[in-house]
């Protein structure tokens, strides 16, 4: 197949799955062109069936707002045209299904389909936003095709947009032979030098994923049990985050290490990944940590509950609950049988129900219903 992609580029869930997806259909033989904005950073090595075409677009003391739905629509019509692809995947709705859903009609003697997967904030906040919310409905029902990443976002893109279509669920996915090609990162000598425990969250730092919380289960955990937070990612929560971590005199415990582009290498040294997120569609880093053997502590909100295994992979509270998962946390990390016991099993779930080779062809399958209806 011959297919366009098209996605975020930075650091994010819905960019990670729309690159590693890609570099997967280009290592089963279709071409793949990526369309996007920059380079997405997760899109590493060279692959001769794959292709980066990024969209440019003139700017005009008028244009206030640079409008790239329509650069990238003229750019999905080129690519088309020039390279004859027969299917547009449309990672998060916004804009990308309203881009392809123009770009399909403009190219109508070439009868192009469209697939859109729907990542998360792109139905539970921004998408559901009035000055949205009638354009996104639009383009997802206007899709030839409708995936969602867990039962949950499925349900949940129903209610919120009364949409009555079909939608796929394929979950996200990870490669479970990454955590022993990661090169050894001496994290343990760095940071936790006496032998202290290794908690870790990552994350873009909105206000979503409750970061303030990641800091106040440690608060607690250190307490109890010597450790070391590692804080991996940017975003507009950070300096608010560290603040109270300044606050909370725990500079010297807690380290913000940035972005990455690889996590298994750091998550193969962690003890335990925090994620208490107050919205979460599925919560891909949870399932990289569980790939790296790594119990999560969790909210039971949103798609966790679909990946992560309440008292058997890790634990999962109710939002803003600090004080019961730091004790959920510290238990676990005291009892050193039960969290082998959940590492293992964690990593197992990942490789069962999550593997690369298990969800890689869902998807190829879907573009095939969709380009035979
Ligand atoms: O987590 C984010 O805010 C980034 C966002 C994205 O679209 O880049 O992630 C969403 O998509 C991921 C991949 O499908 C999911 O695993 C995340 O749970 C989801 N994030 C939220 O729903 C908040």
């Amino acid at each position: 197949m011959k297919i366009g992609v098209l996605c975020y580029p930075t650091h994010g869930g819905s960019g990670v799955v729309a690159s590693e997806l890609s570099i997967g259909l280009a290592e089963r033989g279709h071409e793949v062109h990526i369309v996007s904005y920059a380079t997405p950073f997760r899109l590493h090595g060279f692959h001769p069936n794959m292709f980066v075409h990024e969209v440019g677009f003139a700017t005009y003391p008028l244009l206030k707002y640079p409008p790239y739905a329509l650069a990238l629509a003229t750019k999905l019509v080129d690519l088309a045209e020039t390279f004859h692809i027969e299917l547009f995947h449309a990672h998060y709705a916004m804009p990308h299904a309203t881009s392809a859903y123009l770009a399909k009609q403009i190219l109508k003697s070439q009868d192009i389909k469209t697939v859109t997967t729907l990542h998360g904030t792109d139905i539970t906040l921004v998408g559901a936003d009035a000055s949205f919310q009638k354009v996104i409905k639009f383009a997802i029902e206007e899709s030839d095709g409708v995936t969602a990443v867990s039962e949950y976002l499925r349900k949940r893109t129903i209610e919120e947009f009364g949409i009555r279509r079909e939608i796929r669920v394929i979950n996200n996915f990870i490669d479970p032979g990454r955590p022993a090609q990661s090169r050894y990162v001496s994290l343990r000598e760095t940071y936790a030098p006496n032998g202290e425990k290794i908690l870790m969250h990552a994350s873009n730092f909105r206000p979503v994923k409750r970061t303030d919380d990641v800091i106040r289960i440690f608060a607690r955990v250190q307490e109890i049990v010597p450790s070391r937070l590692i804080l991996i990612g940017e975003g507009p929560q950070i300096r608010e985050t560290q603040q109270l971590v300044a606050d909370l005199n725990l500079s010297d415990k807690v380290h913000f290490i940035g972005e990455q582009d690889q996590l298994e290498p750091l998550f193969s040294c962690a003890d335990l990944f925090l994620l208490p997120s107050e919205q979460e569609s599925f919560g891909l880093t949870a399932l990289e940590a569980m790939n790296c053997s790594v119990p999560v502590i969790a909210t039971d909100i949103g798609g966790l509950p679909e990946l992560v295994a309440n008292g058997e992979t890790g634990y999962l509270f109710p939002i803003g609950e600090t004080e019961k998962m730091a004790e959920a946390a510290a238990g676990l990390l005291l009892d050193h049988e039960r969290h082998r016991r959940f590492g293992r099993k964690a990593r197992e779930r990942a490789v069962r129900d999550f593997n690369a080779s298990r969800i890689i062809p869902q998807y190829e399958a879907f573009y095939q219903e969709v380009l035979q209806s």
